[in-house]
């Protein structure tokens, strides 16, 4: 018999949720950065072990909204963690716990799923920072508390171990070889934003949206992606332009790569900019978006 189930990560912004998502799948699924909300759908990614099938499901760090798009996103969370058969709760080591943590904490005493703790980052913390954090982490009394390192891969092992005791007894969802089920038009247009979050300052990088249109391949084996960049106001499009088109050559130039491993082709990415304006505020405008 083999276990099965679906185990949402979830943490306030930044904590290293979809860098632990990649390290335990094995495979870039999620896009990461630096700043606090970079995800913003929930992705799944798949791992398969010889006795069990953990289907995570990477969330966007929960928050105070400030805008429409951050109200959904938090609805969002709510959604996948009434569905979890067992929860991935992460704690960044390298900081104290604090009200956003204890918020996320009480959400999921109260909603009864089996609950296991990663506080990740370890490498970054003083091994003081740990024992305290797992200490005041621990009156919450959830079913297993792992210290990690999802960048340094370390302690990865022993949450798998941890959640697969947690979860059902349940056939496949997925096939084994599968490890995300992202359409690539989704994943290409995350790598592109994913290239722009690192070159953005400030508040910009919450203005951009990427959507990815329809892929096609040219005759010479040219894989065409097509990909419109948003923001929201005029003045920000010189931004993400740059001067004579540098900052878009830039991230196209980042992103290639990235692209042509994923399509397993020479990759041209058509790069457009396109103002939407306030979009993270309008519903209508974060209906079109796909969010
Ligand atoms: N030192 C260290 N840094 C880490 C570790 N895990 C993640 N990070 C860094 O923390 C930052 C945030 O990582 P993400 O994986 O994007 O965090 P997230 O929780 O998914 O963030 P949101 O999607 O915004 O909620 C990045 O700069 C990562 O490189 C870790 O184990 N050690
Ligand atoms: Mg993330």
């Amino acid at each position: 018999m083999s276990a099965s189930g679906f185990v949402p990560v979830v943490g306030r912004p930044n904590v290293g949720k979809s860098t632990l998502v990649n390290s335990l799948v094995g495979e870039k699924v999620a896009i990461t950065s630096a700043r606090p909300q970079t995800t913003r759908n929930t992705i799944r990614g798949v791992l398969t072990t010889d006795e069990a099938q953990l289907v995570f499901v990477d969330t966007p760090g929960l928050h105070k909204p400030r805008t429409t798009l951050g109200a959904r996103l938090n609805t969002l969370v709510d959604g996948s963690i009434a569905e979890a058969d067992a929860v991935l709760f992460v704690l960044d080591a390298t900081q104290r716990i604090g009200p956003g943590d204890r918020r996320i904490a009480e959400r999921l005493l109260q909603a009864g799923a089996p609950v296991v703790v990663a506080v990740n980052k370890v490498d970054a913390a003083s091994q003081e920072q740990t024992i305290v954090q797992l200490g005041e982490a621990g009156e919450w009394d959830f079913d297993a508390y792992v210290p990690i390192s999802a960048l340094k891969d370390d302690g990865l092992d022993r949450v798998v171990r941890e959640l697969v005791t947690l979860l059902p007894d349940g056939p496949f969802l997925f096939p084994p070889e599968m490890h995300t089920d992202q359409p690539d038009q989704f994943l290409a247009a995350e790598l592109v934003r994913e290239k722009y979050l690192w070159r953005l300052r400030e508040e910009l990088p919450h203005s951009v949206a990427v959507v990815v249109g329809d892929i096609e391949t040219r005759e010479d084996g040219v894989v065409v992606v097509p990909a419109i960049v948003y923001v929201e106001r005029e003045s920000q499009k010189g931004i993400v332009i740059g001067k004579g088109g540098e900052l878009a050559k830039a991230v196209g130039s980042e992103a290639r790569p990235e692209l042509e491993r994923l399509f397993g082709a020479k990759v041209f990415l058509d790069l457009r900019v396109k103002v939407e304006k306030d979009w993270q505020r309008l519903d209508h405008a974060l209906d079109r978006l796909g969010f």
